[in-house]
């Protein structure tokens, strides 16, 4: 049993037949996403207080990935990538307020895949953008419910957009929670089709506000600010000043003082997400499909928290960009597994396609990862490529981040001896060639805007 999975995948790759399985033959597929966590997790090791027993137990079972980026920056254009397998470049999703379907037919998108396959498809709370906006096919769908109500102790909602606060609640009035409940009521579920269970977590998008226990983890006292400089923007070209915004969110938090008090309550919204995810997975490990199901965890992007005086995410340095993604696929990964290559979320839907032996559609635009989930330290020689707004591309290699906006202006940041990036290297002309090697990788294909620019950030459209 334990090799089924990796004996069958390799049957597809050497076979003509990759529609060899019969429906009831499939693995399942436990698809975890999570909305706004960046990479504080405590086994990526970026913020030494964050507290996530359960993700980084679920990376010790399988393979981590932790040079994995989002393909946009914001939640919409990132899942409606994510979940057509193109980038927003090739569909013209590129911001929160655009609607994705005159660029994508229904039909190309992931759930829609395993829907015509044969799988009960089962999805709650957030995958695609928008509580309504579910997108393709479903046999079922639960949106999710909850009430929260601000703690006594909470002195007002946060600064400005910043929005931080404990709650009065229980955990179990948590929306999250009643998702996850979902879950856990399928993962017992008995049939002959397998599913495919898509979990949307919502937190720790903001408001930063869980119960107050998650934020008593944290004392106010304790908490250590990001690393950052004052005078880190001084070498960024002005399309990456407007991106960051220092005189919006980041003035408003430094003149506020209340710097630790918004990170204290990402770290809190953090732990309560982690625990939800402790839910799901106790679950599946004590359910009959424990053996039989690929997990693959996700969160749609980054988060800065005053990193390059920036907040939110919105823009392509490593904070906003860089994601918590894991997988664990019975008979294939390993246990502590950790892969270091530069991977996008291009990479997802085409790995999903290779596990359960579905069709690859022609129309995905990135690569299956099995190589690496077979064996972390195989070759690959590909860079992540996150794009925010149009013809604005980041590339990340191994040691290089290069940006280029549409404007024409540059960064590039050394990783392996900058990985906070605050030397811009792009106009010292001993890098003109490096900086050509990278644009190499830049799209060719700069699709139009899809219609709609409203929603979060418009009025401030990235660099024209
Ligand atoms: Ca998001
Ligand atoms: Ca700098």
């Amino acid at each position: 049993m334990k090799t089924y999975l990796w004996a069958a995948a390799t049957i597809c790759v050497l076979g003509s037949d990759c529609g060899l399985a019969r429906a009831a033959d499939r693995p399942n597929v436990l698809f975890i996403a999570i909305d706004d966590l960046n990479h504080w997790v405590g086994h990526l090791g970026r913020h030494p207080q964050t507290k996530t027993p359960n993700i980084d137990r679920l990376a010790r079972q399988g393979v981590t990935f932790t040079n994995a980026y989002c393909t946009a920056p914001a939640c919409n254009p990132s899942r409606a990538s994510l979940m057509s397998g193109q980038r927003p470049s090739t569909t013209g999703c590129y911001l929160n307020g655009q609607n994705w379907r005159p660029g994508i037919s229904e039909d190309k998108l992931l759930n829609s895949q395993f829907a015509r396959a044969g799988y009960r498809v089962y999805g709650a709370g957030k995958i695609y953008h928008g509580a309504a906006d579910r997108g393709g096919e479903w046999t079922d769908y639960f949106p999710g419910k909850g009430t929260t109500r601000p703690h006594p102790d909470a002195r007002d909602s946060g600064v400005g957009g910043i929005q931080f606060y404990p709650l009065a609640n229980t955990d179990e009035e948590m929306p999250d929670y009643s998702v996850v409940s979902y879950g856990l009521a399928k993962l017992q579920e008995k049939s002959d089709q397998p599913f495919f269970l898509a979990i949307g977590l919502v937190k720790p998008h903001m408001p930063f506000s869980v119960p107050k226990k998650w934020f008593d983890m944290f004392p106010l006292d304790s908490i250590q600010l990001p690393p950052h400089r004052a005078d880190d923007l001084d070498d960024v070209p002005p399309a990456g000043v407007k991106m960051a915004g220092p005189n919006g969110d980041h003035a408003q938090i430094v003149a506020s003082g209340r710097w630790k008090e918004a990170v204290q309550a990402y770290l809190a919204t953090i732990a309560f997400c982690d625990s939800q995810v402790g839910r799901l997975l106790d679950g599946l490990e004590s359910s009959p499909q424990r053996d039989n199901t690929i997990v693959c965890l996700w969160s749609d992007h980054g988060w800065s928290l005053g990193e390059k005086s920036h907040w939110r995410k919105f823009a392509l340095w490593e904070e906003p960009t860089r994601t918590v993604f894991v997988w664990k696929v019975p008979g294939l990964t390993q246990p502590g597994g950790v892969c270091g290559r530069t991977v996008d979320y291009t990479s997802i839907y085409p790995t999903l396609c290779e596990l359960t032996h579905l069709p690859l559609p022609i129309h995905l635009d990135g690569r299956s990862l099995v190589p690496l989930l077979h064996d972390p330290q195989a070759a690959w020689n590909h860079p992540a490529i996150t794009t925010h707004g149009f013809k604005n591309h980041t590339v990340r290699t191994a040691d290089w981040r290069y940006i280029r906006y549409a404007n024409g202006d540059e960064e590039l940041y050394n990783e392996q001896v900058d990985p906070l990036e605050y030397v811009n290297l792009a106009t010292n002309p001993e890098y003109a060639t490096r900086k050509s090697e990278l644009a190499r990788w830049l799209p060719t294909v700069d699709a139009a805007d899809l219609p709609g620019t409203g929603g979060n950030r418009a009025k401030r459209k990235p660099a024209e």
